[in-house]
């Protein structure tokens, strides 16, 4: 797998950095890492620099100064990954929500069944592809996937999905300046932007698990501004064409 960079955020991390680093590199030789770290207070950061001295130049760290949200880092980590060569820039989670062994497949979408964005998707095929979340938080998130259907009026089953792969060209082309939101509706906003771009976009089942080490950083704030962020995209679409 060349060419391919996974972009992590962390926040608070420090028991799943060191396992989810591994677990990626021994998916393949030729794959990067760009951690992008917000100063975690249980010092994430450092773990990570120790782990560098033994993956010299495939693991990438960025620390900004405080915590800014999931969806400002991942900006942070596109831009960096398009500065350098890499053809295909992974979203991926520290929590092992996201089953490395299935970066693979959302590559291989992508690579040699023309997908131009892969996501990972818990809910296509009429499935419910979650384990140990609760009723209410599963819930919330199948609803709003449909929520976000309705709205937008992409035919994708998992717009909240956060893992990922982009081909280049999308990251390329869609204006990375004006992404706005940083939450559940950042992953919205991304997939819709390379909708109304006319990308093609593939839905690769997996399976989602919920973390069981460290804690999630959901909050209502993410969830409200998901809600109205979505009626508010949509509209600015409309009057846009
Ligand atoms: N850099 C950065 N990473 C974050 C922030 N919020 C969440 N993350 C990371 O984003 C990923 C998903 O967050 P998580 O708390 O698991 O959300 P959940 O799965 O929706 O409960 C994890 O790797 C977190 O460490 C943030 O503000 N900044
Ligand atoms: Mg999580």
């Amino acid at each position: 797998m060349q060419d391919t960079v996974v972009i992590i955020p962390t926040y608070n991390e420090i028991e799943n950095i060191e396992a989810i680093i591994r677990a990626v590199f021994s998916q393949s030789d030729n794959i990067h890492i760009l951690i992008v770290d917000d100063n975690s207070p249980d010092l994430t950061a450092l773990k990570v620099k120790a782990l560098q001295e033994e993956f010299l130049n495939r693991l990438f760290l960025k620390i900004r100064k405080e915590k800014a949200g999931l969806g400002t880092a991942y900006i942070h980590g596109f831009n960096w990954s398009l500065n350098k060569s890499y053809q295909y820039i992974f979203e991926m989670d520290a929590d092992f929500s996201h089953n490395p062994k299935d970066l693979i497949k959302l590559y291989k979408a992508c690579k040699d069944d023309g997908a131009d964005l892969a996501i990972g998707s818990r809910y296509i095929n009429n499935k419910v592809n979650v384990v140990n979340w609760d009723m209410k938080r599963l819930l919330m998130s199948y609803l709003a996937s449909k929520y976000v259907r309705v709205i937008t009026g992409m035919r994708i089953h998992d717009t909240t999905a956060g893992f990922v792969c982009y081909k280049r060209t999308v990251l390329e082309t869609i204006d990375l300046s004006k992404i706005k939101f940083i939450g559940y509706a950042f992953q919205i906003e991304m997939k819709f932007k390379a909708y109304l771009k006319t990308f093609k976009i593939t839905e690769v089942p997996v399976i989602f698990t919920d973390r069981t080490r460290g804690e999630s950083k959901l909050s209502s704030g993410i969830i409200s501004e998901a809600v109205f962020g979505v009626i508010s995209m949509k509209l600015k679409s409309l009057f846009k064409k």
